[in-house]
């Protein structure tokens, strides 16, 4: 017969934390969010470390370029998705590496043999009105010209019109020298009233596009998580089966850490992963695994030579494994268990590997009750997915808008790889769904907010650190009848 663990599996909604002494230096300012993200010995510090405890979901319809960079100037970590090809993947980081702040690398192209109906077209999907014209319709091609909503008339003119006969050529644009500083760049965009400044090689080959709104970009958030040539750090998820390819394209890329991605990390692949990675790269390249949902899991990826270990299964938003295949375990009791195990590795060996507490975050509270329970980090899909930044359409909806996000185990994701544990069992069914979330505007006010939050509970717990709330928060179980009284009850709403 199985063993059974009469434990039953919990959620955050059924914990509350008690307040301790809240002292007078224990203000939100006074609150550091920092936390590892990879293994270190007793009284050592971490090679890499984040500037607040959250990272973004490896999903597609999460974390692409754009949500790494605006994740990393907040001081958190997007894991590039990596249901995608090896060489789309590295070139995510690629642009992530490269990408300073208000330096685009221009993601609308065309070459002068497009056509006026082409230029629509790319406006239509895009977003963007201004477009470089290069000679081989790439970011890096010979720079020949720019097209702006101020070069055509869509009611006069037809649309096969060629891009060449109305753009404006090189020859009349004032563009910027490869090297100029932000500041240098936007006093040209002043002094001669531009909306844009293409910034070119000694071969007239475009490098950037810097943009007049982009203007606030030049102040630098103090909370940036910036590598030592102050690039923004980046992560990037991987595979066990095409490893000993994409994590090299990845390294050259210049990612800073990738992970396992998997629904289920408890497995020989995985461990074969780090170890080739470990044997390949030695402690240079970093590598997460998960997911796991308790200590024999934690412990067989630590022993392995994870930087850290993932836990969740079937608790993310999107997610139907538990549905479909009867595994996974409560977020509260994976991440407490998994907690006490790596406590424990770390008595016996001297070694602390962080810990992520990913997925099933629904209420702002929940990311501090994660920490609270010993999660170093989390990783949140659903959460990211509503921001302006993340990579996926927004959409009128009723009276507001939406913004989709989909499963990596969706049909859509056709990401059966994380699903599938080598063979191919896993290929017959679906682990995700395809849906909406609310729309939920840019990522700087959102995650603020949440930001603000979260401190203000540590100092209600008197905890000014992330190891203060674990070594000293209490938390209680509540009943469900007590759940009723936490919210607003028994009197009339205004405004419903
Ligand atoms: P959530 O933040 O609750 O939306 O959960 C996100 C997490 O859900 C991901 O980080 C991943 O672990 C998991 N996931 C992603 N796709 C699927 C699926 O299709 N079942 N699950």
């Amino acid at each position: 017969m199985a063993r059974i663990i009469n434990e039953p599996s919990r959620t955050f909604g059924e914990y509350l934390l008690l307040p301790n002494l809240t002292t007078k230096d224990c203000i939100v300012e006074n609150v550091d969010l920092s936390t590892p993200i990879c293994r270190f010995k007793k009284g050592e510090e971490p090679d890499l470390k984040l500037n607040i405890p959250f990272s973004s979901a490896i999903m597609q319809s999460v974390s692409d370029n754009n949500m790494a960079i605006a994740l990393a100037k907040n001081g958190g970590i997007s894991f590039i998705y990596g249901s995608q090809s090896i060489e789309s993947e590295a070139e995510m980081v690629r642009k992530v590496k490269k990408y300073k702040a208000g330096f685009v690398i221009s993601d609308s192209n065309l070459t002068p043999e497009n056509t006026l109906s082409d230029v629509l077209d790319l406006k239509q999907r895009s977003g963007h009105s201004t477009m470089a014209i290069t000679e081989d319709g790439t970011p890096t091609g010979k720079l020949l010209g720019i097209v702006t909503s101020r070069d055509y008339r869509t009611t006069r003119d037809p649309l096969d019109k060629k891009v060449k006969e109305f753009m404006t050529p090189a020859k009349s644009l004032i563009v910027g020298h490869e090297g100029i500083s932000l500041t240098e760049a936007n006093n040209i965009i002043w002094e001669h009233k531009l909306n844009s400044l293409p910034i070119v090689d000694d071969n007239f080959n475009l490098v950037y596009m810097v943009f007049r709104k982009d203007y606030s970009e030049d102040k630098e958030n103090p909370r940036s998580l910036l590598d030592s040539q102050k690039r923004y750090i980046v992560g990037a998820g991987i595979n066990s089966r095409d490893y000993k390819e994409r994590v090299p394209a990845l390294v050259e890329a210049g990612v800073d850490i990738v992970c396992i991605d998997s629904s289920e990390g408890f497995s020989e692949w995985q461990s074969d992963t780090i170890k080739w990675i470990k044997d390949t790269y030695g402690s240079k390249v970093k590598v997460g695994a998960g997911n796991v949902v308790e200590r024999e899991g934690f412990r067989y990826l630590a022993d392995a030579g994870a930087d850290f270990v993932k836990i969740g299964i079937g608790g993310g938003s999107i997610c139907i494994t538990r549905e479909q295949k009867g595994i996974g375990r409560g977020q509260a009791s994976a991440v407490l268990d998994v907690a006490a195990a790596r406590d424990e590795y770390f008595e016996e060996t001297g070694i602390y590997v962080p810990i992520c507490s990913d997925g099933g975050i629904v209420l702002d509270y929940h990311i501090t009750l994660a920490l609270a329970m010993g999660a170093d980090f989390v990783m949140l899909g659903r959460y990211f997915a509503g921001f302006d930044e993340s990579p996926t359409a927004k959409i009128k909806y009723g009276n507001g808008y939406v913004k989709e996000y989909w499963g990596e185990g969706s049909n859509r994701a056709r990401n059966w790889a994380r699903y599938d544990l080598g063979g191919k069992a896993g290929l017959q069914f679906e682990e995700g769904v395809d849906s909406y979330v609310p729309y939920a505007g840019k990522l700087d006010d959102g995650l603020g907010s949440t930001l603000h939050k979260i401190k203000s509970t540590f100092c209600n717990c008197g905890a000014k650190t992330i190891k203060d709330i674990q070594n000293n928060g209490r938390l209680c179980l509540v009943s469900s009848t007590s759940i009723s009284e936490g919210g607003a009850h028994d009197v009339i709403l205004k405004n419903q």
